[in-house]
């Protein structure tokens, strides 16, 4: 079943993509330096793999926050995973351990009982950072100031709780990519997608604070549908992370089949994919806002489209609209995606490692 000829053809492909990257940006191969946030999950294992197997990328540390799963095994599963990736260079630390201001709610339901779809991974050969995720988030910015980007694809408790500890962190970050929320309905409920209903107030503070922030939302990354056709390609090479991720993506396969869907969507590494090259998607300025109360409404994102609101003053018993006021974006928001460029690229980076 090994297939050799990939490898001469990836090499060729690199040194084309090497060379258009040289002419374009003579100054700035340097990879991005990332921190992955992370609540893992399987489809945050796929996002995982594909950050530490893009050479665009530079993973400076991964923070787990709980979500999918508790915060305990969050920890193990993304210890397991940088073992078997062999990179226990990094750091991995333990962060928040449960939203600020209400319960967590697992998906065991979609992730598997150890929310790695059931693929037992061997217990770790790395070791956990005894730094406190938030802490070393902070830490990290200030030793590299503007070259940061954090790539949150879980609650944004961790991102929050750093910017509440040292506000100073919020000009130095480069950039900010986070799996969450949707302009179009919610999958937990009608209208709120899950990373931001498992902590609103975080994705409020997260929001608001000021730096450049691009939301890969649920709505864009329904459109990046993981298929048979591409499982059938990790199928054809093999290696401990190919193999991991096969499993992982034949689960979530099967499992959307059950709900009548062609594939599984690629939520979370299709933020690591725009950090990786932000021409896989269309995304317009709006402003997004949080809803933190709302009867049906907490936690969905609501996006100013129009750039105004109405200002409404009062005359007498009633408002009177005397114009409109600007609002002005906070966040590119994903709208579209080039999905077959997105898998092909995600399937060409796991294959065979
Ligand atoms: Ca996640």
């Amino acid at each position: 079943m090994k297939r050799h000829e990939p490898r001469p053809l990836a090499t060729q492909l690199l040194a084309v993509a090497l060379l258009i990257t040289a002419l374009a940006a003579p100054a700035s191969a340097a990879p991005k330096k990332i921190i992955f946030d992370t609540d893992p999950g399987t489809d945050d294992a796929m996002a995982l793999m594909l950050a530490l197997n893009s050479p665009e990328l530079d993973v400076r540390a991964i923070t787990v926050v709980p979500g999918n799963v508790t915060a305990a095994q969050g920890l193990d599963n993304a210890l397991r995973m940088v073992s078997i990736a062999n990179r226990c260079d990094i750091p991995v630390a333990a962060g928040a351990q449960h939203p600020l201001f209400q319960k967590l709610v697992t998906a065991e339901f979609w992730h598997g009982k150890n929310g790695l779809a059931n693929v037992e991974l061997p217990p770790s050969k790395c070791k956990v950072d005894s730094r406190y995720g938030p802490d070393l988030i902070v830490q990290i910015v200030h030793a590299a100031p503007h070259e940061i980007t954090l790539v949150p694809v879980g609650p944004l408790t961790n991102i929050a709780l750093a910017v509440e500890r040292d506000p100073s962190i919020v000009p130095l970050v480069k950039e900010v990519i986070l799996m969450g929320g949707s302009i179009s309905g919610g999958n937990v409920n009608a209208a709120a997608e899950a990373n931001i209903a498992n902590d609103p107030e975080a994705a409020q503070i997260v929001f608001q604070a000021g730096w450049p922030l691009t939301m890969v939302g649920l709505d864009v990354g329904d459109k990046t549908l993981l298929s048979q056709k591409y499982l059938d390609q990790l199928d054809n090479t093999h290696g401990p992370v190919n193999d991991f991720i096969h499993a992982v993506a034949k689960y979530l396969v099967d499992l959307s089949a059950t709900f009548g869907s062609p594939g599984t969507p690629m939520y979370d590494p299709l933020a690591v994919g725009v950090a990786i090259d932000a021409t896989l998607v269309v995304a317009p300025e709006m402003h997004v806002d949080v809803e933190t109360k709302g009867e049906f409404t907490r936690g969905e994102t609501v996006a100013n489209r129009r750039g105004y609101v109405e200002r409404n003053v009062l005359h007498g018993d009633r408002y009177i609209i005397e114009g409109v006021d600007r609002v002005l974006p906070n966040a590119r928001v994903c709208v579209e995606v080039d999905a077959d460029r997105f898998l092909r690229l995600f399937i060409s980076r796991i294959q065979g490692k």
